[in-house]
């Protein structure tokens, strides 16, 4: 398959957008609001910036090759068997329908959403289209797949192993799954629960699988090794681009040391010298940095430490993470978002969790668990901050928010996830709303990572400048800021530019999506202002 030539479905009649056969100019005025306040917080003086841009989108849909780096998981096996079920348009049968099911990608945003691109000139009700036809995105159906995985399971056995997919359509996708094998990984013992050891018999560093020798001393030849494979893979599949993504199991956190891991010189000498606090997750990064592929961490651990993203910049690279936002988190994004801005007060959040499959075993160990614990809980912090008058010295800043997370091998990959939000109402009263969520977690993760590749991979096509704005005018198109906060509605932890807090409102998060997809486009932002129905 060579690059792809877009015709555009939606074509706008304004004089911000230029399209030629390969490429789509777009003119936009950023409006900034500035605001300096008193120490007090009682008087606001407000200016309106207005910055004036010029984006550069690449028409054309590349190539593109993604390696995931844990693909003999759960979520590594049914994102390979969702492409190909989607790629060969698969029907199988489930206990809970009469007919056949056609594969699709549901709980995928790009692929199985829409947004509203304005109102029917005669009736003057919404128009919705799919979120994937604003401008061209690649098909995750066109994706190539490989991976690596410490397992040596071939993609068929372990997918009968994650029991995440239906009996019909796993025996349909068997002459395929069987025939695809990970990639040797590299094994830190170290970094993972130490009931994973077993597990790890498909290691560049542990040469015979039975042998109790573990290699972590050569980290440098570790990094030289999946450099190649990404490479090898580029370059036999004839690709544009690619993408590597962590879905492999949580890490223990790295410890941050100045000296180690906290620029990019100093992070390549500790590969070199193969010192303990890197991680493989990290080697995964520098290796995807270093081939100019994109490198996406789904789990929670630290991979991107601060020489990471020092390295992505110098390098030009994108790199995006944290943890992927499925279940239980996603709806908090949702739900304490709403609760705060509806003047509400929350007090505690109590979340629970159990599974039952490997990676909630990998989890039952505490290092492990404790990555997973950070990311969980970062998700309200934003919320509360913005709201003084609920959260302040007087009435209380805090929220009790605790995770408990606990394997129960009998609910497999069927993560049940309970939580409690008791909140404050007014004159003293209080509100308690419980949830219990059947996560389904694989099935809810495989589109996120669908979403998360076709995204930075659009992203990845857009540059911009800025004109005329400024005496230090930039002239030179430039591409955005290494670290993607623009992915950050599938995550749970979202890395964000330093000096910056991440936004985690799941609401808030889809609107710049959505808007920025809409500028490009030559339209306004969605508003929702509505005066064609609420004036005379
Ligand atoms: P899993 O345990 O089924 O799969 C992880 C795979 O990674 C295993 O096959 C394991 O052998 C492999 N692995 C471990 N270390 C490796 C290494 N160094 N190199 C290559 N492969 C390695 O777990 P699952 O359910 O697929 O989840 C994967 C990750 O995604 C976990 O870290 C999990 O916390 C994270 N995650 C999962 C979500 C979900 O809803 N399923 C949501 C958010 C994050
Ligand atoms: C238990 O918390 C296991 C985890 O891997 C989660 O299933 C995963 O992080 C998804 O979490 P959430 O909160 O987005 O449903």
């Amino acid at each position: 398959m060579t690059a792809q030539t877009f015709v555009p479905a939606v074509k706008v009649q304004t004089d911000k957008c230029r399209y030629t056969e390969d490429e789509l100019i777009t003119k936009y005025t950023y409006k900034n609001v500035l605001v300096d306040s008193n120490q007090a917080k009682t008087s606001f003086d407000v200016k309106i910036q207005n910055e004036d841009y010029e984006f550069k989108t690449d028409l054309k849909i590349p190539k593109v090759g993604v390696m995931l780096v844990g693909m003999g998981g759960n979520n590594g096996t049914t994102f390979v068997a969702s492409v190909l079920a989607n790629k060969k348009k698969l029907k199988f049968r489930t206990k809970n329908f009469k007919g056949l099911k056609d594969a699709n990608y549901y709980g995928s945003v790009t692929q199985a959403s829409t947004v509203k691109l304005g109102v029917d000139s005669e009736t003057l009700n919404d128009v919705y289209i799919p979120f994937n036809s604003l401008l061209p995105m690649v098909n995750p159906n066109d994706f190539v797949v490989s991976g690596w995985d410490i397992q040596d399971y071939n993609c068929y056995d372990a997918m009968v192993e994650s029991q995440v997919l239906e009996y019909d359509l796993i025996q349909q996708l068997k002459p395929e799954m069987s025939q695809i094998k990970p990639l040797k990984s590299i094994y830190y013992p170290d970094f993972l629960a130490m009931n994973q050891i077993e597990r790890a018999n498909n290691c560049i560093n542990r040469k015979d699988n039975s042998s109790e020798v573990i290699d972590i001393k050569n980290k440098q030849s570790d990094l030289d090794h999946i450099r190649n494979d990404i490479k090898t893979f580029k370059q036999e599949n004839h690709l544009d681009k690619v993408i590597v993504l962590w879905t492999a199991s949580t890490e223990r956190y790295a410890d941050i040391i100045e000296g180690v891991n906290d620029t990019a010189d100093n992070l390549l000498n500790s590969i070199k010298t193969s010192h303990e606090e890197i991680a493989p997750s990290t080697i995964f990064a520098v290796a995807s940095i270093l081939e100019g592929a994109i490198y996406i961490n789904g789990s929670p651990q630290n991979t991107l430490v601060p020489g990471v993203v020092d390295l992505s910049k110098r390098e030009n690279t994108i790199i995006a993470g944290d943890d992927f936002k499925t279940g239980q988190t996603k709806l908090k994004s949702v739900l304490a978002q709403f609760l705060i801005d509806a003047g509400i007060k929350p007090l505690s959040v109590a979340s629970y969790n159990h599974l039952g499959n490997n990676d909630g075993y990998n989890l039952s160990a505490p290092k492990q668990f404790r990555s997973k614990e950070i990311s969980k809980s970062s998700v309200i912090d934003d919320m509360i901050e913005s709201n003084e008058i609920l959260y302040n010295a007087k009435t209380g800043a805090e929220v009790d928010h605790c995770i408990v997370i606990k394997y129960m091998p009998a609910v497999g990959d069927n993560k049940v996830a309970m939580d409690e939000y008791y909140s404050e109402l007014m004159l003293g009263g209080h509100n308690r709303i419980s949830v219990h969520n059947v996560c389904e977690d694989s099935l809810l993760a495989t589109p996120i990572m669908i979403d998360l590749m076709v995204m930075v991979e659009f992203i990845s096509r857009i540059s911009y400048k800025r004109v005329n704005s400024r005496d230090d005018e930039e002239l030179e198109y430039s591409t955005f800021n290494s670290t993607l906060s623009f992915l950050s509605y599938w995550l749970k932890a979202p890395m964000v530019k330093k000096g910056f807090q991440p936004i985690n409102g799941l609401n808030k998060q889809r609107l710049a999506l959505e808007n920025f997809l809409r500028l490009l486009i030559g339209l306004p932002p969605n508003d929702e202002l509505r005066f064609e129905e609420r004036l005379y």
